[in-house]
């Protein structure tokens, strides 16, 4: 017996008189498959159309990520498009830079000529959120952003490194690691104790005038115009296509989200004063005072959301000495608290400030060691400012603990630390960039911060630049620069982050407070480095990690893997740079930036408002931009810019102020001087 014959299968019958018989005809053909589909049965039909349907669905999905691969967010079309403007022959022009802001060697020509990026085609904008306070009903597209961004390569990316994605009870959207309520609840306004105190602070006046003598377009005031231009050009963008929220992304004139905290408007507070931005900054001040709630379902980075958002709110609170920017800051202090309630008292990486609970990421119990160890000079001066001792105690309880631990060699420490067994993991691992970069920094920043009183720091961080240079110090070739790279299991890399460029800076701050004059000398050696990781470029700007010949060789020092031609307007050479003209008063640290800052404009410049990370630095005629202005560029790089052009050693005297690790000036404390 054979069952009955099934029929949840397809097959196509050949009818006889069919063949042996071609006839291309449209007509035959048009007929023929008629006929051959309504021979189908009917399931053999709808199969058939739901292939049909998925195949389509499929196409439909799958076509940005196609455009991404062949060329960026335009693909060729617009790779074609750009290589038409680069051709122009007014192509090095600082599209709609200030008079008097041109290069060094020449005037500029008309501002509306040759725009370096090209403006995207009229693309199927996903949606587009104009001015004004973030509009909830905009959050379903951030989900749907979220697959196309996690394109990023986060384990070379820092910025995006902690990013997890939990569910909530609440109703919310999760945005890499970011959930966001769809709700905003009322400010709490700032107690008159608070304002008192506010009103008996130092505060900086607004832009410094600027040395009168030296005006020509690469002398000192055209430079300092040029970057106020850029910011506003850079503010332009972040106003229009992404007020109130985290990122712009200039390209696709939106925006990004990561802790929905309008993290670039309070990253850039503090630029905006110093470089004397009124109208901007009372705009922003506005939006601080009426729509910033930390009373949201939200998870956040406990690093990223200390250094950035409380950094920028209690240097803007020193600046302004307006109290509103302190209550601000203590309310996210208070929120981020419960970081610190684990076992070993290292801290959990995420913190839901709305719910009150923390975590670590959800693949490990691990926390990086440089963001437990970079929280410090910001909780400290809260303390200092509001009279509780909590804040200082929890940070000061962690440097305590990594200074005992085991696991470090010659000073350097592993890059990861259990926030169960508060021990070091992942061992044997060292390096200067990613996961360990301010680590270092916050030793020597805290010890000044302090008074110079802390030993343990100062010992720990003199110990770890022994430990570079017995370690990862190394000489390339042909140029003989002097290089740090990274050591894994005793074996030698000579491979280096951008992020590392933070170090001659830290190493001039360092030598100015009696550190010994090696250090000095290093962090000029290390400066010509940074320098030269830009200068080795096509573009003229720095990749993201670059690996530096060894063995005598020809050409070039400087190597760049597929994979790290990115940059991402990160400051770190930039704010080196400052440190070093401020304390070397040699022109050529100037000149090196004021180069830096016009390739800038010059490949990351979005002509409709912004500047946009790139993915190709070697590439001049498509750097390929990836449309994302990270915060850091208004609160650090552009900052760091006009610091550098500016000849004037009062404006944030290092002597009075410690700048945190996104460039957030902090006063050292008075009773310490
Ligand atoms: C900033 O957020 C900080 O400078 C941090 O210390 C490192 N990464 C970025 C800038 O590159």
């Amino acid at each position: 017996m054979y069952p009955p014959a099934r029929k949840d299968f397809v097959s196509l019958t050949v009818p006889e008189q069919d063949r042996g018989s071609y006839n291309n005809s449209k007509q035959w053909r048009r007929q023929s498959c008629w006929r051959k589909w309504k021979q189908l049965s009917r399931l053999q039909r709808s199969l058939i159309l739901f292939l049909l349907v998925l195949l389509l669905v499929c196409a439909i999905a799958t076509y940005p990520t196609l455009l991404e691969h062949w060329g960026g967010p335009f693909g060729e079309a617009s790779k074609k498009e750009w290589q038409k403007d680069d051709d122009s022959p007014l192509k090095n022009v600082l599209p709609g830079a200030p008079p008097g802001a041109g290069q060094q060697d020449g005037p500029l020509p008309d501002k509306q000529n040759a725009p370096i990026l090209p403006e995207p085609p009229p693309v199927q904008k996903k949606a587009v959120n104009r001015r004004g306070p973030p509009s909830l009903q905009n959050y379903s597209r951030k989900k749907k952003e979220n697959v196309s961004d996690s394109q990023v390569d986060e384990k070379q990316d820092p910025v995006v490194r902690n990013r997890d994605q939990v569910e909530g009870e609440k109703p919310v959207i999760s945005w890499r690691g970011a959930m966001i309520e769809a709700e905003q609840a009322t400010e709490p306004q700032p107690s008159a104790k608070e304002k008192e105190r506010a009103d008996g602070k130092e505060h900086v006046e607004l832009a410094r005038p600027v040395n009168a003598g030296n005006q020509g377009p690469g002398g000192t005031t055209g430079r300092l115009e040029a970057v106020r231009e850029a910011f506003r050009h850079a503010w332009k963008g972040y106003k229009e296509f992404a007020w109130g929220h985290d990122e712009l992304k200039p390209i696709s004139k939106s925006y990004g989200e990561w802790f929905g905290l309008g993290l670039t408007l309070i990253d850039a507070l503090d630029t905006m004063w110093i470089l004397g931005l009124k109208e901007e900054f009372e705009e922003a001040k506005t939006w601080i005072a009426t729509e910033l709630s930390f009373d949201k379902n939200v998870d956040v980075n406990l690093f990223e959301s200390t250094i950035r958002i409380m950094g920028g709110l209690l240097s803007t609170y020193h600046l302004t000495g307006d109290g509103m920017f302190l209550e601000k800051a203590k309310d996210l202090g208070s929120r981020l608290m419960p970081a610190f309630n684990t076992a070993s008292k290292i801290p959990f990486s995420d913190v839901n400030i709305g719910k009150g609970t923390a975590h670590a990421p959800r693949w490990t119990s691990d926390s990086t060691v440089a963001e437990v160890t970079s929280i410090q000079l910001e909780f400290r001066e809260l303390s200092r400012l509001t009279q509780d001792q909590h804040y200082q105690k929890v940070v000061n309880e962690v440097m305590k603990l990594v200074h005992k631990l085991d696991g470090k060699q010659d000073g350097l420490v592993p890059m990861f630390i259990n926030t169960n067994s508060g021990q070091f993991t992942h061992l044997g691992v060292f390096t200067l960039g990613a996961r360990a970069d301010s680590y270092y920094e916050y030793l020597l920043k805290q010890w000044i911060q302090g008074g110079k009183k802390e030993t343990e720091l100062l010992e720990d961080y003199v110990q770890a630049v022994e430990g570079v240079k017995k370690n990862l110090l190394r000489k390339s070739s042909p140029r003989s620069l002097t290089f740090v790279g990274e050591l894994s299991h005793g074996h030698f890399s000579p491979k280096m982050d951008h992020l590392v460029c933070f170090l001659p800076g830290t190493l001039a701050l360092g030598a100015h407070n009696g550190l010994p004059k090696e250090h000095m000398e290093l962090a000029k050696q290390l400066m010509e480095t940074c320098y030269q990781m830009y200068a080795q470029m096509e573009t003229g700007l720095s990749p993201e990690i670059v690996h530096f010949n060894m063995p005598p060789h020809e050409g070039q020092d400087v190597d760049v893997k597929p994979a790290d031609r990115h940059n991402l307007l990160r400051p770190e050479t930039v704010e080196s740079l400052f440190y070093l003209y401020r304390f070397t008063q040699d022109k050529k640290y100037q000149n090196w930036g004021w180069e830096i800052f016009k390739n800038f404009n010059k490949y990351t410049r979005v002509p409709s408002g912004g500047f946009t990370s790139i993915n190709n630095v070697r590439d001049p005629q498509y750097p390929n931009p990836r449309d994302k202005m990270e915060s850091f560029f208004l609160g650090e790089t552009l900052k760091y810019f006009y610091l550098l052009f500016s000849d004037d050693p009062n404006l944030i005297s290092l002597d009075k102020y410690v700048f945190n690790t996104e460039a957030h000036p902090l006063p050292i404390w008075p009773s310490a001087a």
